[in-house]
């Protein structure tokens, strides 16, 4: 391992991940490596939260990560009771809870902000960077692991930087990465990527050596996720989705390479992917934060052929098979910081298709993403709007009802707005598509009613929906202001959203 410190005077640095937790002060602002648990530190934060549980110390702490980390961060550390505020993004279920009542305080931010705010000087700087790393180089700058998000941010704001190298993270990861950093912001100059493919920066994240505080050795896994079986609605959805990309393709807007995808996170983002590998799809390349399952089988069939990420966050069988064939994916993968992953140039310029998965979507088409009921966060937007206001295509789906059919995804209004009816523009549930491009609030509604609504709430919906306008006949958009987030209130009250 020592052979991973390539820089001689660092390996004077080495210590014991709790020596190393010392340089963390109650106060400060951490910010970490990682990316949907992917590639974060994870021995120097257990280290820490085991301390301040020990000695009862008093701890709070502000953490900025490129998104979600494992359980031995946000856990851990909302378990300890470390943290008074959260940025900008998050999955774990007892940091939810503690956001949700109110413990700690939560940012949820256009993951592509969250550099930018840090480098603007919005955001206070980080105090201590700890980064995941296979090897540190002769000149002390830092190979990330499996994630790079926002660690080069990280490392050029921190006063110190602790590096966990990790055993358990394969050598040959070194080269995936792609570090190209935006210089003078906010004046900017464009990113000089042209494909997906290309490679523009270096293969490391420049360091400042004598930032480095210390060096810790890790044999701690990443904890990946199991992703649920593939369900009748999952493949539904799908099938929709790609029956629509077809018919786009026989329309000549596309070419059966279609554009670059780039996909969100969870089940059913999995689930469509999947539905690819069947398809007559050929040569596609994606532009995309997260690397999932599904696009590493679709490289293995031989239908992608690059992808561009900041992460790879795959299942436990999905890793297993990403390790035995390293080799394979080392120049069909290259790992970006968010900044540049997430870049609305980006997006724009490349024409992503964009395909994120919304909580409720409404009659007009805004989209929520995050919260339960208006008021408890789920996750975060995390990149979903990076994508989603600036693709070629911006596609959302969602099953058309929840919680065993007590729930209508399609709502009259929706509780909580992430991305704007002037964004999306594809709604696709289990029951069809509604393709909102071209229409006005009026002709969307109608369409999203016919084609998306499931057949328990549609008599219920086209009520609402003609009875609005009725009342409001003169209206651009028509609504009954006490009626439209009644749906919600009758669930919260009653525990269905059926009238
Ligand atoms: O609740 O966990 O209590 O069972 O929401 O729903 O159907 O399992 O869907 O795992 O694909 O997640 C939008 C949350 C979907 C995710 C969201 C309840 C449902 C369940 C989860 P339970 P599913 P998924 C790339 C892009 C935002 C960020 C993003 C997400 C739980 O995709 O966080 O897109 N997206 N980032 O029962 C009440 C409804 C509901 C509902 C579902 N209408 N009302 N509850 N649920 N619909 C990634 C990054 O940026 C890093």
């Amino acid at each position: 391992m020592q052979s991973r410190i390539r820089n001689e005077q660092l390996k004077e640095k080495i210590m014991s991940p709790m020596e190393a937790s010392k340089l963390i002060k109650d106060g400060m602002v951490i910010g970490t490596s990682g990316f949907t648990p992917s590639g974060y530190p994870k021995v120097v934060p257990l280290a820490l939260a085991e301390r301040v549980k020990r000695d009862n110390e008093k701890m709070k702490l502000t953490l900025y990560s490129g998104a979600s980390l494992g359980p031995e961060v946000d856990g851990a550390w909302a378990e300890a009771g470390i943290l008074a505020k959260r940025l900008p993004y998050q999955t774990n279920k007892q940091l939810r809870q503690d956001i949700n009542c109110g413990k700690v305080e939560y940012l949820d931010m256009h993951l592509s902000h969250s550099s930018q705010y840090l480098n603007y000087g919005i955001l206070p700087r980080v105090d201590v960077a700890i980064v995941e790393a296979i090897a540190i180089t002769e000149d002390g700058n830092i190979i990330p692991t499996s994630a790079v998000g926002n660690s080069p941010s990280f490392i050029k704001s921190a006063d110190k930087i602790i590096v966990e190298i990790s055993s358990k993270q394969p050598v040959e990861l070194e080269g995936m990465s792609d570090i190209y950093m935006l210089e003078n912001p906010p004046m900017r100059t464009h990113i000089p990527i042209k494909t997906p493919g290309d490679r523009v920066g270096t293969p490391f994240i420049v360091c400042d050596k004598d930032k480095i505080a210390a060096v810790v050795f890790s044999d701690m896994e990443d904890h990946v996720r199991d992703l649920a079986p593939i369900s009748d609605v999952d493949r539904a959805i799908s099938k929709n989705i790609i029956n629509f990309l077809e018919k786009e393709v026989s329309l000549g807007r596309l070419t059966k390479n279609l554009l670059p995808l780039q996909s969100g996170v969870g089940n059913v983002a999995n689930a469509v992917l999947a539905g690819l590998c069947d398809s007559t799809f050929e040569n596609l390349v994606c532009y995309t934060e997260v690397i999932q399952d599904a696009m590493l089988e679709l490289m293995q069939c031989g239908k992608i052929k690059k992808a561009s990420a900041c992460s790879i966050s795959p299942s436990p069988r999905g890793l297993k098979s990403f390790r035995e064939n390293i080799d394979f994916f080392k120049d069909k993968i290259i790992l970006r910081p968010l900044e540049i992953s997430n870049s609305p140039e980006m997006a724009r310029k490349l024409g992503v298709i964009a395909m994120n998965t919304a909580i409720e979507v409404d009659i007009y088409g805004n989209v929520n993403s995050t919260h339960i009921m208006g008021s408890k966060i789920m996750n975060g937007i995390g990149g979903s709007g990076d994508f989603a206001r600036n693709a070629y295509l911006t596609i959302f789906s969602t099953s058309s009802i929840a919680k065993g059919g007590k729930i209508s995804s399609i709502v009259p209004m929706v509780s909580h707005v992430d991305h704007t009816e002037h964004d999306t523009m594809i709604i696709v549930t289990e029951q069809g598509v509604a393709d909102l491009r071209g229409l006005s609030p009026k002709e969307k509604a109608r369409l999203i009613i016919e084609n998306c609504v499931h057949p328990d709430f549609k008599e219920q919906m086209r009520d609402y929906f003609n009875r609005a306008c009725e009342v409001c006949q003169s209206c651009h958009t028509p609504h009954i202001l006490e009626e439209a987030l009644s749906w919600h209130a009758n669930f919260v009250e009653t525990g269905t959203m059926k009238k």
